[in-house]
């Protein structure tokens, strides 16, 4: 616990009775939900899903959840619900969520049994949307400092962009611990083939910290079909296509050991088709493509990567009736 924050801070989950039972999330964010916490919040921020992926995360998410939670409950005077998106764990992360779960009432979570993948865990809290004015995600490791990903939050909530991403690449940006050697060559080579394809004029499309309008995002959800690292592609390219701002920005970024991401032949196979996939998905020619999906859900199969989602997967019904936190 920080030290600003008294024990009987109405932030915390008052004791074993419970008596603030948490509802679904569509009697929360916007219509002065007392579950969500019982401290007096101003209208005027907009109410925020903070949605953090997590797969294998028990050693790592525990302080970033509290960091987030008090940073926010101290500094961002909206409403705000941190939704912990996992699956396919094999280790406790559940229980840590759990237990921050049982202190925070800000955080709650969504969890998938099947191997989804990044982008298809994202795709799935990205439902929750139509719940409130912006929706955003952060990595589980603590790369993404709390006040960090406040700034997007507060640019966005002053109309700067209709979605606000981090960036480590643009002037300004302070990393510390950078990614080892290797990684930045791969990435840089990512970025590199993202320009060629998609020409969107962003340094840094992979930094796992962004924000947008719900609009935006109800806007382009059908279009996200990517379920592996190149989701963040994905996401942004579809903004823009939708004709929607995208800002970078200066980000803070301590790099943490532990990443999931093995760079090898197979990993780099997979980025470059998901890129070809989705540059495919904006051409004309896309529907006549249908008959390859077995084919690419085997070339996805092989390469041991989440397959992408078809069209009627990615059906937008779905928002209207999000899941349930
Ligand atoms: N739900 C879910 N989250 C994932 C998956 N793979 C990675 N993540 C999360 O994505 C975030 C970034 O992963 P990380 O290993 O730190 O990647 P890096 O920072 O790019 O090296 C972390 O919060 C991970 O827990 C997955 O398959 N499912
Ligand atoms: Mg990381």
């Amino acid at each position: 616990m920080s030290k600003r924050q008294t024990p009987d801070s109405a932030f915390l989950r008052p004791p074993a009775s419970g008596a603030t039972k948490r509802g679904p999330m569509d009697v929360g964010l916007n219509a002065g939900d007392a579950g969500h916490s019982r401290r007096s919040v101003t209208t005027s921020a907009p109410s925020l899903v903070l949605l953090v992926p997590a797969y294998n995360e028990e050693k790592r998410i525990g302080p970033v959840l509290a960091r987030y939670a008090e940073h926010f409950y101290h500094h961002y005077p909206g409403r705000i619900r941190i939704v912990v998106v996992l699956n396919g764990c094999r280790d406790d992360t559940i229980g840590v969520v759990r237990a921050a779960e049982q202190k925070y009432l800000s955080i709650s979570h969504l969890e998938f049994p099947g191997r989804i993948g990044k982008g298809g865990a994202l795709i799935e809290g990205l439902r929750l949307a139509p719940l409130a004015d912006l929706i955003g995600y952060v990595d589980a490791d603590g790369a993404t400092p709390p006040a960090a990903f406040l700034d997007l939050v507060t640019r966005i909530g002053a109309g700067e962009a209709d979605c606000v991403v981090a960036s480590r690449w643009v002037p300004g940006a302070k990393v510390a611990h950078a990614q080892p050697e290797k990684r930045r060559f791969a990435s840089r080579l990512f970025h590199l083939f993202v320009e060629c394809f998609f020409w969107m004029g962003l340094k840094d499309t992979q930094c796992g910290a962004k924000v947008m309008t719900r609009r935006a995002m109800e806007t382009v959800h059908p279009k996200l079909r990517l379920a592996d690292l190149a989701f963040d592609v994905n996401l942004l390219y579809s903004l823009m296509r939708a004709g929607f701002s995208v800002k970078e920005v200066a980000t803070e970024w301590n790099d943490q050991s532990g990443s999931h991401v093995v760079f090898n032949g197979k990993t780099s196979l997979n980025m470059l088709l998901s890129l070809v996939r989705l540059r495919l998905l904006y051409s004309p020619f896309y529907s006549w493509l249908r008959p390859l999906r077995p084919l690419e859900t085997w070339l996805y199969k092989s390469l041991n990567a989440p397959p992408p989602r078809s069209a009627a997967e990615a059906d937008t019904d779905t928002l209207r009736k999000p899941p349930r936190v």
